[in-house]
This record gives structure tokens, sequence and C-alpha cells, in this order.
């Protein structure tokens, strides 16, 4: 068949045709290109910060020295010693101990202020609303639709910007060291690309940045339901929201009005298995700005009933836009008066003392009990026999097996483990005031 000639327009047609997918071609190359260069970056930052993060060390002798004690002498103590019922418990609280004083050694000035944790659902505007007492346009914290937050950050008021992140043996590394914008990038999305999780090797971070007040350390954390709308939340969440609760002294809950026209169930829960305690617990109506004033007014009268109907107490409840920095209502007391408190003064060292007497105590009035009830039974027996001997008993055989039964409510095993506990805490002591050496 003769080939039949193209018109000058069909040519230019055919010419167009494979111009575009030559085009294309290239621009796939092209975007094939980036990305590689895309993931080399980040496989290079990855590597970057998990090596930085590994070889940190610790460099406070006397935390150091806590760590060993702890785990060495003071457990072989608590093995030999087993008088203490609720000995998990006295265990619990020396490692709780040991937690405050590795953010200590790493940032001293954390523990001279009121520590708020800044707690709610994913994308409900914690970290807008910290941002929002932010002074710094540069420095602030990653904020997102997507559930962005991934490691809880201390946020504290620096004249200088700092952003350190802490390996699980509180040694810490400078993030900008490794990239300048790393802080930002420290999102869910560029964690999940580690293939593990990184708060195992980086529990938490502290944002040093122009904060309004001087007086407070915010906590920003994760939401505690990140994967979905459901209103599960894991046993994880509750976890890491109950460690870094810890080290608070009030929780700022933030409900999103976006999302919400009251406080949602499961938040109440969540509250509720937190045991909040002795823990001031404040209510952030966020996202305020969404709602008309009298939608407001009927929402902090209703979520006011919630709270008393489900027996959580509560310092104020606040409708607050974190964008506009703008409180639109409130109820008990203002935001900004909840926030008026004063500096602490450095009395940590002292506090953490105390809290260390406080399990000293515990374990000296169970060896005590245990030996005044060994001292008891020993002097019934010797009673018994007296009484036995005044009435003419004459046994022999029984009134020995008393005396013998006597001998073995024996206490110097008891005697020998308060002696130790004083030493035990001892050491402990010194190795907390290691830390506060400057
Ligand atoms: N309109 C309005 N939007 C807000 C306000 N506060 C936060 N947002 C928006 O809500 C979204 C989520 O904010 P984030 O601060 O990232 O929320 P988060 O609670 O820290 O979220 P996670 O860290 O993922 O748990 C962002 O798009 C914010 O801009 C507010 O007061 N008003
Ligand atoms: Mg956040």
């Amino acid at each position: 068949m003769a080939k039949k000639k193209l018109s000058s327009y069909q040519k230019l047609k055919k010419n167009m045709k494979a111009l575009k997918h030559e085009l294309n071609d290239k621009e796939l190359e092209l975007r094939e290109q980036i990305i590689k260069n895309l993931n080399t970056e980040e496989i290079k930052l990855q590597n970057k910060l998990i090596s930085k993060l590994l070889n940190a060390k610790i460099k406070n002798k006397g935390l150091m020295n806590y760590h060993e004690l702890l785990n060495n002498d003071f457990l072989e103590f608590a093995n030999y010693e087993e008088s203490l019922s609720n000995e998990a418990e006295a265990i619990i609280k020396l490692q709780t101990i040991e937690k405050k004083l590795e953010i200590i050694s790493s940032y001293p000035d954390i523990f001279t202020k009121n520590i708020i944790a800044v707690g709610g659902g994913f994308s409900a505007g914690k970290s807008e609303f910290i941002s929002s007492f932010i002074n710094d346009d540069e420095v602030k914290l990653p904020i997102g639709i997507e559930p962005t937050t991934a490691i809880p950050t201390y946020v504290i008021n620096k004249d200088e910007p700092m952003i350190l992140a802490c390996n699980n043996q509180s040694a810490s590394i400078n993030l900008n060291e490794i990239d300048n914008n790393m802080y930002k990038k420290l999102s869910h999305k560029f964690i999940n690309s580690f293939g593990f999780n990184l708060k195992q090797i980086m529990p938490y971070m502290v944002l040093g940045t122009k904060l309004k007040f001087d007086n407070i350390c915010f906590i920003d954390t994760p939401g505690y339901n990140p994967s979905s709308s459901a209103s599960d939340y894991t046993s994880e969440d509750l976890n890491t929201a109950k460690d870094y609760l810890k080290n608070a002294s009030a929780l700022i809950w933030l409900i999103g009005l976006d999302a919400n026209g009251t406080i949602p169930k499961s938040d109440l829960d969540f509250l509720d298995e937190l045991e909040l305690d002795n823990k001031e617990l404040f209510i952030v109506l966020n996202k305020a700005d969404l709602k008309t004033k009298s939608d407001i007014e009927k929402i902090l009268a209703n979520v006011a009933d919630v709270l008393d109907e489900y027996g959580l107490d509560y310092s104020g409840i606040s409708a607050y836009s974190s964008l506009q920095k703008i409180e639109i209502a409130n109820e008990k007391q203002s935001l900004h008066n909840f926030l008026k408190r004063p500096n602490i003064n450095s009395t940590i060292k002292d506090s953490l003392i105390s809290e260390l007497e406080i399990v000293e105590n515990m374990y000296k009035t169970a060896i005590t009990d245990n030996k005044n009830n060994k001292s008891k039974n020993k002097k019934a027996l010797k009673d018994i026999s007296l009484d036995l001997l005044e009435n003419g008993f004459s046994d022999e055989k029984v009134l020995k097996k008393l005396e013998e039964m006597q001998e073995t409510f024996d206490f110097s095993k008891q005697d020998e483990n308060l002696k130790r506990l004083k030493t035990e805490f001892t050491k402990l002591k010194n190795a907390i005031a290691e830390v506060f050496e400057k």
C-alpha cells in the first residue's frame, strides 16, 4: 500500500505528540531524580540523627552514679530485704527521681519553672496553642492537619534559640548541628520513615525560644489518638501521657471546637485514667474563632456540666483562639490568670531529696514493723513459758520446744537491713547532690 503523504498539519501534530512524550519522559526522569535525591537526603539525615543519638554520652557524673547505684547496689539490697510489700511502688518512685535528674542534667532551667503539660486529641491545636505564646516567627513548633507532633517537647523561654534532643540515657544533642531545620522535620511522617519507633532512642526534646512566660515550661505532646478518628486510645498513648505528666504540676487539656461541640467521651475516659490526683486540670476549648459567641456560651456551660457530672475537678475552662491569640470567654477563671503562677525557686534539689526520703521511710517503716511483730511474738512465747512454769507445768520437752520457738524470732536480719538502708540512701542522696554541683 502506498504511503499516504502526511499533511503539514498532521506532521506538526505528530511532532507535538513526540515532543509531549519526550517531555513526559524528561519530567518523569526529573521527578525520579528529585525523589532519589530527597530519599538520599532523608536517609543521610536519618543516619546522622541516629548515629549522633547513639553516640551521645551522659556527661553528668552524679546522674551516672545514681543510675548505677539504683540498678546495682540498691536492687541487690531490695532483693535481700523482704519486709516491704509494695516494693514495686518504691522502685517506680526511685526511677521517677532518675527521670527528673535526667532532665535536670540536660537542661537545669526546666525545673525552676512551672511545668504544664498540654494534652488533647490529635489536631486539637496543642502546638498552635503553645506557639500563640511564642514571640519568634522562626523558632516555633511544627503544626499541621495530619498527626504532627511525634516527640514530647519541653518549651521554655530563652533569648537565643536552642533545640536539644535527648537520648534514652538523657545525653543531649544539639539538633541545629545536624540540620538548620531539623526540628521542623521531626513530624510523624519523617519519624515513620525510620522503620522503627524513634521515640525509643529519642524520648523528648527541649525547645528554647522567646516564650511569653518566663515562669512556665510547656510540654507539647503528641495527640492521644493520632492514627484514626476512632474513640479508642491505646495503652501506649496512656503511658506516654502518664510519663510526661509525672514532671508536670498541671495539665492543660485542649478540645478542638472544629471537630467537637462538647468534651468527647473518650477524652473524659482518658482524663479519668490519667489519675490526675494532685495535678491541676485546665480545659481549653480551642479554635473558638470558628464558633459564634452564643454557641461558645452554650458549649462552655455544657462542658462545665459534663465535667461536674463526671466528677472531674477543674481549675477553669477557657474558650480560646490560638490563631487569633485571644480568649473569647471563660468559666471559673481566665487562661491568663491560670498561667500567672510565680516562678518556682530552685528548691528542686530539696524536693528530690524529700522524694527520696519518702521511699527510705517506706522501707524503714516496713522493716521496723516486721521487727516489732517478731519481737511481740517472741515476747508472747516467753510469757506463755513463764505462765506455764508459774502454774507448775514441768514437761521439759514442751518447755524446751517453746524456748526453741522463741529463738526462731530472730531480728538480726532486720537490724542489718536498717543499717544497709541508711547506707544505700546516703549513697543515692550524694549522687543527687552531685547532679546539682556545677
Ligand atoms: N481556626 C483555628 N485553627 C486552629 C487553631 N489552633 C490550631 N488550629 C489549626 O488546627 C490544625 C492542627 O493544629 P496543631 O497545633 O498542629 O494540632 P496538634 O494538637 O498539635 O496536633 P498533633 O500534634 O498532630 O496532635 C492546624 O491546621 C492549625 O492551624 C485555632 O485557634 N483556630
Ligand atoms: Mg502538635
